[in-house]
């Protein structure tokens, strides 16, 4: 009699438990969880499918403050905001974005989330240093013999991408991508 009175009170306090003890499972990644799945090596890659439909893509990869970073990018179907699907030379979109001379009211501009970069363009941030961190591929440095950016991670924590566009306006963007990050140091 007493176990069956207590037998729902029990079951409760061993899941909590079991839940609790889950938390600190190395590799368990709980929603809305800030660490992420992996941390790459000296010399190590990673390949990553990002959509430019995402506003907010937690690539599951923690980067190291201070060291070194090669990023290539393959560009997958046609890469289009809503009717725009090329840049201001005509060419067909792809991470560097397009001018704010392309869309039909210049106080658009205003809307994306970030002023100083071009619309669409690849934008890099980490929750754990916000502001240090939000770059756009424009403001890595490019190589063009193997086609790549390079840039040192200014804290430890995970890559979140994304294409700079407005709030909200994410549903008519269109394109996806290979992103290979390899760490160099
Ligand atoms: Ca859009």
């Amino acid at each position: 009699m007493i176990f069956n009175r207590y037998l729902p009170r029990m079951t409760c306090m061993m899941t909590l438990a079991t839940l609790l003890a889950g938390c600190k499972l190395p590799g368990v990644h709980l929603l809305g969880d800030d660490e992420p799945a992996m941390t790459l090596a000296g010399g190590e890659s990673q390949n990553v499918f990002f959509f430019t439909s995402d506003s907010s893509f937690e690539t599951d990869i923690g980067l190291v403050g201070g060291s070194e970073y090669r990023l290539s990018i393959t560009i997958f179907s046609n890469w289009a905001d809503s009717y725009i699907a090329e840049n201001e030379n005509q060419e067909a979109l792809n991470e560097r974005g397009f001018s704010n001379k392309l869309m039909p009211v210049a106080l658009l501009g205003a809307t994306r989330r970030s002023r100083s970069h071009q619309w669409f363009e690849l934008m890099f941030s980490q929750s754990r240093c916000p502001r240090e961190s939000l770059r756009g591929v424009s403001d890595l440095s490019y190589d063009e013999d193997s086609r790549s950016y390079r840039f040192t991670a200014n804290c430890s924590g995970e890559l979140t991408l994304y294409v700079n566009d407005t709030f909200g306006f994410y549903g008519n963007n269109m394109g996806a991508a290979n992103i290979a990050l390899t760490r160099l140091n």
